[in-house]
């Protein structure tokens, strides 16, 4: 081995050394020219509109798909990753139709804060040992974690599209560290899914047109966390009491056997978003949404999306006792509010007093929350 080769090796061991010690559970390097089939593949799925209404997708698609073109200078792409499996089964809230089912990666704080807070740690360190440039991004920056951490050997795209790792399973959150210096790379994973495909057969709405492809216009993730405005009524019941984001493809998988439950603090569980009651959730007001979500990433979509979310949940309980809470809701300030107030009364409500009841509603000043009335009006004869 040359000198420069073992200051290579010392440097990339020191950076694996402090990531382990920053409490991440698995870290490795690849290249920035690891991932030529992506870029085809993220124009593909942008060519079919399977990113919906993410426009900041195909404004970003030069970046995204070439890390040398967010960042010129960069020679190694660190991949990292971070433990969340959950403790309880997450499948077990939607069985019960009066609680909601908040998915696992938002049942505590939100992970780009905890995951940027120690890729910041470890990268400040790394800078000042090895004199290098970095940046470190997290999900939000336009980097293709997924298939970067597969060419670094973290795991393998499963036919859920998500990474799979052999010791953590589907429970991984990815960050990465770009930087200038020339660091000793690891191995591609390759796949391990054979001929399984339970993933795609868990899927609620049917969103994988094909393996390893999803289209997230039907993906309740994006539908109840990225989508603004009112869900398309031929979706709405198949997203049960999901009110944000869904896990049951990761849920499926196979490879979870061998995760461990998450030892981050941070990560764990918090107890009343387990299963929360959904009478108690239609209750918030905007306050009452920001104090009970703070530091978590359910903050993010904002109380009326919430309000639209937990009402589908309502209009899917079977459980009439719910009308009452939602009553309030019908005169709310927010159009798509009560646009999904409609829909839940239309499916609490007998047909009568239903009826009855969108009558008095027919001069709402809003043209979709009219709409509503009127679709639910047809869809009780
Ligand atoms: C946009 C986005 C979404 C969108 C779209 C998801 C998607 N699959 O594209 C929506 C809102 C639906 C979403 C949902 C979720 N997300 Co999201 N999301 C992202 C984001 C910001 C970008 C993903 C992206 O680039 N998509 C574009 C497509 C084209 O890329 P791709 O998925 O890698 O597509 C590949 C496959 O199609 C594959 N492919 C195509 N054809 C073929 C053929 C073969 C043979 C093979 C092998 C592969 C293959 O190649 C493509 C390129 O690699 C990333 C963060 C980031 N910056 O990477 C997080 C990220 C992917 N999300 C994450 C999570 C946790 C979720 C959810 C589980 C959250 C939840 N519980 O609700 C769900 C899972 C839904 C699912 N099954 O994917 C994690 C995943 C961690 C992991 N272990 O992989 C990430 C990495 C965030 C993070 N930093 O941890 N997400
Ligand atoms: S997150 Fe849910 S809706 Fe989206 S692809 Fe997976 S199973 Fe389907
Ligand atoms: S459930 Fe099966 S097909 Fe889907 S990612 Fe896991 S191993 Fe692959």
């Amino acid at each position: 081995m040359s000198g420069d080769d073992r200051i290579r090796r010392r440097l990339t061991d020191f950076l694996k050394a402090e990531a382990a010690d920053k409490g991440f559970d698995l870290c490795r390097i690849t290249g920035p020219d690891s991932i030529p089939e992506a870029p085809p593949r993220l124009a593909d799925f942008l060519a079919a509109g399977y990113h919906g209404t993410m426009d900041w997708m195909a404004e970003t698609e030069a970046r995204r798909a070439d890390p040398r073109v967010l960042w010129s200078a960069v020679r190694s792409v660190v991949l990292f990753g971070m433990n969340y499996g959950p403790a309880h089964d997450p499948r077990a809230v939607l069985s019960m139709p009066d609680r909601a089912a908040i998915s696992v990666y938002a049942q505590n704080r939100d992970y780009h804060d905890l995951i940027k807070g120690k890729l910041k740690e470890v990268a400040t360190r790394f800078a000042a040992r090895g004199g290098a440039d970095v940046k470190v991004f997290v999900d939000t920056a336009p980097v293709m974690e997924k298939p970067l951490a597969a060419a670094a050997g973290l795991g393998w795209q499963g036919k859920h599209t998500n990474l799979v790792s052999r010791t953590h399973g589907s429970w991984l959150f990815l960050g990465s560290l770009f930087t200038t210096a020339d660091l000793v790379r690891d191995e591609p994973e390759r796949d391990h899914c054979g001929s399984c495909r339970a993933c795609l057969d868990a899927c609620p709405t049917d969103a994988f047109p094909a393996p390893y492809k999803l289209d997230a216009r039907r993906c309740i993730s994006y539908l109840t966390i990225e989508h603004k405005g009112p869900i398309d009524p031929a979706i709405r019941e198949k997203i049960g009491n999901r009110i944000y984001g869904c896990d049951d493809c990761l849920a499926a998988c196979p490879w979870n056997k061998f995760a461990a439950a998450a030892s981050q603090m941070k990560l764990i569980a918090r107890e009343e978003l387990k299963a929360p009651a959904i009478a108690d959730l239609l209750t918030l007001d905007d306050a009452g949404f920001r104090a009970h979500f703070s530091g978590s990433p359910v903050k993010r979509i904002g109380r009326d999306r919430f309000i639209r979310n937990v009402l589908i949940a309502a209009g899917n309980s079977g459980d009439r006792s719910l009308i009452a809470p939602c009553l309030r809701l019908a005169d709310d300030a927010s159009p798509v509010v009560r646009g999904m107030a409609a829909w839940a009364f239309s499916r609490l409500m007998t047909a009568s007093e239903f009826t009855k009841f969108a009558a008095g509603r027919a001069d709402d000043a809003d043209a979709d929350v009219r709409a509503e009335y009127e679709r639910a009006k047809a869809d009780c004869r």
